[in-house]
C-alpha cells in the first residue's frame, strides 16, 4: 500500500484526470501451474477531498485500523456491530459458533427482518421519507411510465396487510413460498411479507420458463406461488400467471406432479390481462386484502431463522437452491450498503438488479430498507422505449446512485453518448457495478460520461452465496483502479492459493478463497448437504472456495480475472477470460466479447473468441486480422485468438451474466446440452448455430 500511496502523491495533479494512459507490457510468460497474468492497468483515482470529508469511512489510516481490528478479533467486531445496526427482540449467548462448513452466528438472538426494515423506522422522521419510488415500464415513447410512491409507513401497512393474507392462508414459519412476480412493489412487500412470519421465500425471475418454476416448487417443497397476471417487458406482457398454471401441471421423472405441494397461489393484478382462477388455489391479492387489517406484530425469529433461498444455477446439473438466515444476512446486507455506497438519508438510490437475481435481495430490498434509504425501482428494460430510459429516470428523480452491471454499461457504450447526453445526470455523487469484471475501458466511459469525472466507482465482488459485498472500495478511502475491485470488506479474508492450496506469491493468480467466516455466508444448500460440502469446502479443506480465479497486484489490490472453470490452457499457460475479453474490448469497434476454449490437439485449448461490434462497424477479415494482433500486442502472443467469430448478440443469464457454458459447446461444434432455463433470450442460441462457418 505504502507504494501506492508513492504513486499517488507524485501523480496528484494527473491520476483524477484519468491522463495515465494504459500501459500494456507484453511478455512471454514461463509456463506455471498458476493463473497467469500478463495485463497491467496502472490509472489510479484517488477519492475526492470532499466526498471523504462527507463519507462514513473517510480514510486508508480509518479502513485499515477498522480492517485489522475486524480481522484479529472477528467475533468483538461483529458483536459490537450487530448491537450498534440491529434491532433485537433479545440478545444473543454466543457470537459464533464454527465448525466448517457450519456457521451459527449470534446464537439464541431474536429479531425480525422485516422489523428492522420498516418498524424501527415508525418513530422517526424517516417514517414518511419514501422508502420506494417505483417506476413502471412506459407504454410508449408518449405514454409515460405509472408511477408509485410508498413511504415508509405506508409500505409497512401493505408488507403487514399481505402478511396477514399469508397467515389467512395457513402459511407458517419455515414453510417455503415462490415469489415469481414482475418488478413492483409488489415483489418487495411479498419478500417482506415472508420475512416478518418467519416463511422461507424464493424468487423466481420473472423471465424463467414455467419448467424452472416446477423445478425449483419441486426442490423446496413450496407450500405457495406468489405472482401476478402478467408484467410487462419491453412493449408484451409476459403472462406470469399462465406459466405458474403451466408449472403446476408439468409431471416428473416418476410420473407425479412436480409441483404437488403447492396449495395456493395468490395472484396481483398488473397487466389486467384474463388469466385463469382455480377455484380454492387461486386467489387475487387486491380480494383478499378485503379480509385482513394491517395490525400484524413481526414473528419473534432465531438469529438462525431461515430468511429466504435462492437458485443458481451450477456448472453441470440442476441448480442449487442457496440458503440464508435471519441476523448474519442482514448485518451483511445493511453494513455493506452503508459503507461502500456510503448511503445516507438524503440519498437517491438506485439499484438496477432483478429482484429475482441476489443483487435483487441485498441491494433494492434488504440492504438499503434497513439504512432507512430511498430506494428507486424500476419494472421495465434499459432501452425501452429508447435507449435513454436510465439516464430520464436517475435526472427525473435526482438519482444520487446508480448501481448496475458492466453489461450494461458495455450496453449503453454501443448504444452511444447521445443518450445519456440527452439528461441532466448531475444528481449522481456515486456508481457502483456488479456481476462481472469490468473492463477498464467500461470503467472510464463509466466514470466519466455517466459519472462527469466526479463520481467514486464502486466495483463490488460477490456471490449468490456469500450474502453480501465481499470486496470493494470505500469510496471515502480507498484509491481505486479500473477494472479492481480493491480491497476487501471488514471482517473479511481473502486469499489467493495454488491447486495445492498454499497461497500464491503477490502478483501471481490463483484460486480466490475466503479464510475466515463471516455473517452474511451461505448456510447450506437446500437439502443437499453433501454437495455444499464437496462445492464450496473440498477444493481447499477449511476454507470457503468461491470458484472465481484472481490475482492480486502489488498493492493487494484484487484483479478478479473469470470462473476457474472458465480459465484457458493454453500451450500450458493458464489465462482467465477476463484478461482477452478486456483487450478485445479495448478496441474503439468491439462493444462486447466472451472468450471460451476448444480442445485443440497441439496446444491443449484454442481461444475462440465471439465478438459483438459497434453500432456501424462491419464485420470483415481484415478486423478479424487486427483484432486477433490487438489482442497479441495487448496481452502477448500467446493470447492471440485462433478463431475470431462475429456475433449479433451473445447468450447471457437475466443478471447479464454470459453462459460460456454454452459457447464452448457452439465452439467445438456440438449440440447445446443442459440446463439453458436461466438464458435471458433464446434465440441468440441459434442465432449464434446458424452464424458458425
Ligand atoms: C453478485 C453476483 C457471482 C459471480 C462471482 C464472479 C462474478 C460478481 C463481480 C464478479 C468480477 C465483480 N452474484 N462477479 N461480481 N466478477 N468483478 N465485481 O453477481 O452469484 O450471480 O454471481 O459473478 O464470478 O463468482 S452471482
Amino acid at each position: 500500500m505504502t507504494e501506492l500511496f508513492q504513486f499517488m502523491s507524485k501523480q496528484k495533479k494527473t491520476t483524477r484526470k484519468a491522463s495515465a494512459k494504459r500501459k500494456s507490457t507484453p511478455k512471454q510468460p514461463a509456463a506455471t501451474s498458476n493463473i497467469e497474468s500478463m495485463m497491467h492497468e496502472d490509472r489510479v483515482f484517488a477519492p475526492d477531498k470532499e466526498f471523504s470529508k462527507h463519507a462514513h469511512i473517510k480514510s486508508m489510516t480509518q479502513y485499515k485500523k477498522l480492517y485489522k481490528q475486524s480481522i484479529e478479533s472477528p467475533e468483538k467486531f461483529w458483536s459490537d456491530q450487530a448491537k450498534e445496526e440491529l434491532v433485537w427482540f433479545k440478545p444473543w449467548k454466543k457470537t459464533l459458533q464454527w465448525k466448517a462448513p457450519d456457521a451459527k452466528w449470534f446464537v439464541g438472538g431474536q429479531l425480525n427482518v422485516s422489523h428492522n426494515c420498516l418498524d424501527r423506522w415508525l418513530e422517526s422522521d424517516i417514517a414518511n421519507r419514501a422508502a420506494i419510488i417505483w417506476e413502471g415500464e412506459p407504454d410508449s415513447l408518449t405514454r409515460p411510465g405509472e408511477e408509485r410512491t410508498l413511504t415508509y409507513r405506508q409500505l409497512h401497512r401493505e408488507v403487514c396487510r399481505f402478511a396477514n393474507i399469508l397467515k389467512r392462508h395457513g402459511i407458517k414459519k419455515r414453510d417455503r413460498i415462490i415469489i415469481y412476480m414482475p418488478m413492483t412493489p409488489e415483489a418487495a412487500i411479498a419478500m417482506l411479507a415472508c420475512a416478518r412470519v418467519g416463511a422461507i421465500h424464493s424468487v423466481v425471475f420473472g423471465g424463467f420458463s414455467s419448467q424452472s418454476i416446477a423445478d425449483r416448487i419441486s426442490d423446496c417443497g413450496a407450500k405457495m406461488v406468489i405472482t401476478a397476471d402478467g408484467g410487462y417487458r419491453r412493449g408484451s406482457i409476459v403472462p406470469l400467471k399462465k406459466n405458474v398454471d403451466d408449472a403446476l401441471l408439468i409431471k416428473g421423472e416418476d410420473g407425479e406432479l412436480l409441483a404437488k405441494s403447492v396449495e395456493k397461489v395468490i395472484v396481483h393484478r398488473r397487466a389486467n390481462i384474463d388469466i385463469h382462477i382455480e377455484p380454492n388455489r387461486d386467489f387475487w391479492w387486491h380480494r383478499e386484502l378485503e379480509y385482513v387489517d394491517a395490525n400484524c406484530p413481526a414473528a419473534k425469529l432465531d438469529s438462525e431463522h431461515p430468511l429466504f433461498i435462492l437458485y443458481t444455477s451450477g456448472s453441470t446439473g440442476k441448480p442449487k437452491g442457496i440458503l440464508h438466515t435471519t441476523a448474519g444476512y442482514l448485518l451483511g446486507a445493511k453494513m455493506t450498503s452503508k459503507y461502500i455506497f456510503d448511503l445516507k438519508p438524503e440519498d437517491v438510490y438506485w439499484c438496477t438488479a432483478d429482484v429475482g437475481w441476489v443483487t435483487g435481495h441485498s441491494y433494492m430490498v434488504y440492504g438499503p430498507l434497513a439504512n432507512g434509504s430511498t430506494v428507486v425501482m424500476y419494472e421495465g428494460a434499459p432501452n425501452y422505449p429508447e435507449p435513454d430510459r436510465f439516464w430520464s429516470i436517475v435526472e427525473k428523480y435526482s438519482v444520487s446512485i446508480l448501481y448496475t452491471a458492466p453489461t450494461a454499461i458495455r450496453a449503453f457504450m454501443k448504444w452511444g453518448e447521445k443518450w445519456p447526453k440527452k439528461h441532466d445526470l448531475s444528481s449522481l455523487r456515486l456508481l457502483g457495478t456488479v456481476g462481472e469484471p469490468i473492463n477498464p475501458e467500461a470503467w472510464i466511459w463509466y466514470h466519466e460520461v455517466i459519472g462527469g469525472k466526479r463520481c467514486p466507482i464502486v466495483d463490488t465482488w460477490w456471490q449468490t452465496e456469500t450474502g453480501g459485498i465481499m470486496i470493494a472500495p470505500l469510496p471515502g478511502a480507498t484509491p481505486t483502479k479500473p477494472g479492481s475491485a480493491t480491497l476487501p470488506f471488514f471482517g473479511i479474508k481473502p486469499e489467493l492459493v495454488d491447486d495445492s492450496g498454499e497461497a500464491v506469491k503477490k502478483g501471481e493468480g490463483g484460486k480466490l478463497v475466503v479464510r475466515q467466516p463471516w455473517p452474511s455466508m451461505l448456510r447450506g444448500i437446500w437439502g443437499d448437504k453433501k454437495r455444499f460440502k464437496e462445492v464450496y469446502w473440498s477444493e481447499v479443506p477449511g476454507s470457503y472456495f468461491t470458484g472465481d480465479g484472481c490475482r492480486q497486484d502489488k498493492d493487494g489490490y484484487f484483479w478478479i480475472v473469470g470462473r476457474i472453470d472458465d480459465v484457458l490452457n493454453v500451450a500450458g499457460h493458464r489465462i482467465g477470460t477476463a484478461e482477452v475479453e478486456s483487450a478485445l474490448v479495448s478496441d474503439h469497434r468491439v462493444a462486447e466479447s466472451a472468450v471460451v476454449g476448444r480442445p485443440d490437439d497441439l496446444k491443449g485449448q484454442a481461444i475462440v473468441v465471439f465478438v459483438t461490434l459497434k453500432e456501424g462497424v462491419k464485420a470483415s477479415e481484415k478486423l478479424k486480422i487486427e483484432l486477433r494482433n490487438h489482442v497479441g500486442k495487448e496481452i502477448g502472443p500467446v493470447a492471440k485468438p485462433d478463431d475470431i467469430r462475429f456475433a449479433e448478440a451473445l447468450p447471457k443469464t437475466r443478471s447479464g451474466k454470459i453462459m460460456r457454458r454454452l459457447l464452448k459447446q457452439i465452439a467445438a461444434g456440438k449440440e447445446i446440452q443442459g440446463d439453458t432455463t436461466t438464458l435471458e433470450d433464446l434465440s441468440v442460441l441459434t442465432r449464434l448455430s446458424a452464424s458458425e462457418e
